[in-house]
């Protein structure tokens, strides 16, 4: 099959956001755009030229047309071998695991999460490196430079590879195996986790609904949960990945997944709820009549993880990015481990996991993960928490109450506003910016301002400096705003303003959250002037 050299005009925009680049299908869908991007990676991480790469994605619509397309460019590359999910499906964390177990030089992960579906919704691509994370700020700036100075492609002519059939084939001289997407990922889970304990609890009567949101996780849930842990069937619920995830946003939070939460409020709510993306790297974590915010997850994960076999023997430290809660940062305080605040998005999480000094890592938007893989993981999230309710016997709503008498509570939550024209977004962000110096000692809603600053990450690991990653603002009597744009979006700007406010005393761990939140909120709007600067007075999502 004859490898084709294509000419090519760089094209504007492709530079990868919080994670990965993420468009609309439509644009992925013109001339050249998915070649002139998956050239840039090629070039960007000094080609491919014998590597072997773990190739697969989400399911969505586009997912194994943009497959053929990476598998032929990679055989023109000179790549060795490309291995891939079967039908195009990995996960997210099985990519992850699936390059460090295979010793691959990289993967490509096809996905845009959680955002929608389909010919008129979101596409995204992008590169994880041979840790199994993904590509590191440097790595991500060369890819960028590479989208601006492309004049031409590689590309191997010739007939489509029939994804669905297991085993090796060929592309020219570039082997194209074809794997099971769940077995390798359920052989790392039956590691970490006590499975018999697990099985013991489901055949106690203990029961679950896991919502796949019609997205990637469903072939994994239904083989762990159902298959191998003895879950009765009918505990996965829309557990067929579809390519517009049924038209849904698969967005495991108390908006997007409804229909859990009303069946977990409900009367014959199940002791367990659980939901993941369409990557399957969130997860969301619901007992009986108890949400549980990602923030306070991490906190509990961390205090109970020894329960599971992996971390039996403690925790090296764990690590937040800076809008997730400072509920772990308590947990870490006492058990003498060190704690550390990154900006958002894995890719800050890899050395800190490679060096050792991190454990656990987790963040607001309903990520949490380990060292077993360099990506946040939302059936690891679910198993843990499965492992410690097996060993704690305990319902969720009393290990939530035991943790927060023990911790203090650290209520919690984020709005987002959406579709908000870039400009306003932006000038709202910069006039804020320009305060900051003189804020603390300021009143604001009755709250007084403590300390306001832009975060900014020196990674302890490789020293490089991250900046403009967040206004934070913390308040006297142990409250918190924060605020930032999203770099995940495909339509303007979306704002997010992160809510925390602690609370010690012994009768106030039972609160609304909207009402515990009440004046730091008051404070964030008065501060940041949000409606006078964007037009918004109500968010379109709080999670
Ligand atoms: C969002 C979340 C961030 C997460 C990222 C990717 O980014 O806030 O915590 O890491 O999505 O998650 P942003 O820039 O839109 O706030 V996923 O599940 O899309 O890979
Ligand atoms: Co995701």
């Amino acid at each position: 099959m004859p490898m084709q050299t294509v000419r090519t005009n760089a094209i504007d925009g492709q530079k990868p956001g919080t994670s990965g680049l993420r468009k609309k299908t439509a644009v992925f869908k013109r001339p050249h755009y998915l070649e002139n991007f998956v050239q840039s990676i090629f070039d960007g991480i000094d080609g491919v030229q014998g590597k072997t790469l773990v190739v697969g994605g989400d399911g969505r619509y586009f997912n194994d047309c943009a497959i053929q397309v990476i598998l032929r460019m990679a055989s023109a590359n000179g790549a060795a071998k490309c291995i891939v999910g079967q039908g195009g499906i990995l996960s997210t964390p099985a990519v992850s695991n699936l390059i460090r177990q295979r010793r691959a030089d990289g993967g490509l992960i096809l996905s845009a999460s959680h955002n929608p579906g389909g010919p008129n919704a979101d596409f995204g691509l992008k590169y994880n490196g041979p840790n199994g994370g993904p590509a590191t700020e440097t790595v991500t700036d060369r890819i960028y430079a590479r989208t601006q100075e492309i004049r031409s492609y590689k590309i191997t002519a010739g007939t489509e590879i029939d994804l669905n059939q297991l085993g090796v084939t060929k592309i020219d001289r570039m082997k194209v195996e074809i794997v099971d997407p769940v077995s390798d990922y359920m052989a790392l889970m039956e590691t970490i986790f006590d499975f018999d304990k697990i099985r013991e609890l489901f055949a106690g009567g203990f029961t679950m609904r896991f919502d796949a949101m019609h997205a990637v996780t469903g072939p994994y849930a239904h083989a762990i949960l159902e298959g191998a842990l003895g879950a009765t069937n009918g505990t996965v619920v829309n557990g067929t990945p579809s390519p517009d995830f049924g038209g849904g946003h698969p967005d495991p939070n108390p908006i997007w997944a409804k229909a859990l939460m009303d069946k977990m409020y409900g009367g014959d709510a199940p002791d367990f709820g659980a939901a993941s993306d369409g990557d399957g790297d969130r997860n969301m974590i619901v007992g009986r009549g108890m949400y549980v915010t990602p923030s306070d997850s991490l906190a509990v994960l961390t205090a109970n993880a020894h329960l599971a076999p992996r971390y039996k023997d403690g925790l090296a430290g764990v690590a937040r990015s800076m809008p997730t809660s400072r509920a772990v940062d308590r947990v870490a305080d006492s058990l003498g481990i060190a704690c550390f605040e990154t900006p958002t998005g894995w890719k800050f999480f890899g050395n800190l996991l490679d060096a050792g000094k991190v454990t656990l890592c987790g963040e607001e938007s309903a990520g949490t993960g380990s060292d077993h893989v360099r990506e946040k993981d939302g059936l690891w999230a679910v198993l843990l928490w499965l492992n410690i309710l097996a060993e704690t016997g305990q319902p969720v709503a009393k290990v939530m109450s035991d943790f927060w008498a023990k911790y203090g509570r650290c209520y919690y939550s984020r709005l987002d506003y959406e579709a908000v024209d870039s400009d306003k977004a932006s000038a709202m962000i910069e006039a804020l910016r320009v305060r900051l110096p003189l804020l603390a000692g300021t009143q604001a809603g009755g709250l007084t301002v403590e300390a306001a600053d832009e975060f900014a990450y020196d990674d302890p690991v490789d020293g490089s400096r991250s900046s403009g990653q967040g206004i934070r603002i913390t308040f006297a009597g142990g409250g918190r705003a924060v605020f930032r744009l999203s770099g995940t979006g495909t339509e303007g700007a979306t704002i997010r303003i992160y809510l925390e406010q602690l609370e010690t005393k012994a009768d106030k761990l039972d609160m609304k959250p909207e009402y515990a939140l009440a004046d730091v909120r008051s404070a964030a709007m008065l501060l940041s002037d949000l409606t006078a600067s964007t037009g918004r007075v109500d968010p379109d999502v709080v999670t």
